[in-house]
């Protein structure tokens, strides 16, 4: 026996941070929590599964109108199996004021008090129970009843759990508490983000269904579960969204013009799409590293934000942009060459009195020692510091170009 555990549909909710734009053909932003909850019924019916859980906030809020609720009963009708589902913080009794009979495959679990539904065809019981509000604060799962014997136990449940992360605290619970609860498995709903928090029993956030803002990257979809002789045989999360949001770091550290940025640009963006399994791809690009650019792009935001989503263009025909953030930072001053740094260092060697006295000392025993060369004044040898603080630059020059490889420093 398969079922499918999915939650947080949030059906008809917008994607945020997406305006209408001319570079995003109108097709690839429609509807996607609709499209993405039809594909969860694709699969449900080509994996042939008995029935398909819904951990809660199948609605974002109250429907803008019956559409919501007329296309919810058409995907039912197409699913052709028990739907069970329970209410979140989202579509909580008291936040939906409009209503359709939803058909009599779909099941939904009171809020007043924790139920149980058997499935007697396939040896299941299905223990939950829904928000009455937006806010519950306390426990749900205290109060859910134990396990049915010879049965295989599901607790259908939405809470932060443990970790509520970037979402709101509600209904938290333990996880050694769910563990000891005696059920086969839990389906937990409300954080976004794929988890499993314990296996054997399992303790499952399937994640929401369809990224719909950049703070839910990644692959998105639910939990395909195997049971075979009343225990849990797999798990397998299965990516059903229908587009996906990424962060892109573009490192532009030394891209020294708007050319070599746009390629950096690109290259990332294409690498990013490749990763998203053929789904339209939108991106928050992250700018960094130090670059010439910087000034230009600080200057021009409107420009490297265009630039970004020419590069995405080029990149491929399904991916964008949503946001550019520049975070680059200038060029740091020109670090000094090496020949440049001796120099400094010959010239500083004249500030130490201790090393012109011996210097001086050491030039005046030469002078004596070197044979005139014949037809040749005997060699002119600074006698004072001033006479070799004018021969520093000279000197030098001589010194610079033995070091570049030059002839001798005689020639
Ligand atoms: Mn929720």
């Amino acid at each position: 026996m398969k079922f499918i555990h999915a939650a947080d549909i949030h059906l008809d909710s917008p994607l945020a941070g997406l305006m209408r734009r001319d570079d995003v053909p109108a097709h690839v932003t429609q509807d996607p929590t609709r499209r993405a909850f039809s594909s969860l019924i694709d699969l449900a019916i080509a994996e042939d599964v008995a029935f398909v859980l819904i951990a809660g906030d199948l609605y974002d809020s109250n429907w803008r109108d019956f559409n919501t609720g007329l296309f919810f009963g058409r995907e039912m009708r197409r699913l052709n199996r028990p739907c069970i589902l329970i209410r979140g913080n989202h579509d909580a009794s008291s936040v939906l004021t409009r209503h359709l009979q939803p058909p009599p495959s779909v099941t939904v679990l009171s809020a007043r008090k924790a139920e149980t539904l058997v499935l007697e065809a396939h040896g299941v019981a299905i223990h939950g129970q829904s928000f009455p509000n937006r806010a519950v604060t306390e426990d749900l799962s205290a109060a859910y009843p134990p396990p049915r014997p010879g049965l295989f136990n599901i607790g259908l449940l939405h809470t932060s759990a443990e970790d509520p992360g970037e979402h709101e605290t509600y209904a938290p619970c333990r996880v050694a508490s769910l563990a000891m609860k005696g059920y086969d498995y839990w389906a937990l709903g409300h954080i976004h983000a794929r988890r499993t928090l314990h296996e054997r029993p399992w303790i499952v956030f399937p994640g929401n269904l369809q990224g719909r803002h950049v703070r839910e990257t990644g692959a998105k979809g639910c939990a395909l579960v195997e049971v075979r002789n009343g225990r849990v045989e797999t798990v397998e999360h299965r990516a059903i969204d229908v587009l996906r949001w990424a962060h892109v770091a573009v490192d532009l550290n030394g891209a020294a013009t708007a050319e070599e940025v746009a390629l950096r640009l690109r290259f990332a963006l294409a690498q990013a799409q490749g990763a998203a399994e053929g789904r339209p791809l939108f991106a928050r690009v992250t700018l960094t590293g130090a670059t010439a650019q910087h000034a230009a792009m600080l200057a021009e935001p409107d420009a490297i934000d265009a630039e970004a989503r020419n590069a995405a263009a080029a990149a491929g025909t399904d991916v964008f942009v949503e946001q550019v953030r520049v975070l680059t930072r200038p060029p740091a001053a020109a670090a000094p060459d090496a020949e440049d740094q001796l120099a400094a260092v010959f010239q500083a060697a004249l500030d130490d009195p201790d090393l012109l006295r011996d210097l001086l000392a050491e030039l005046r025993s030469l002078a004596n020692q070197v044979p005139p060369l014949p037809g040749r004044a005997p060699p002119d040898l600074p006698e004072t510091e001033a006479a070799l603080r004018a021969l520093a630059p000279e000197a030098w020059q001589v010194v610079a170009h033995r070091l570049a490889g030059g002839g001798t420093a005689c020639d």
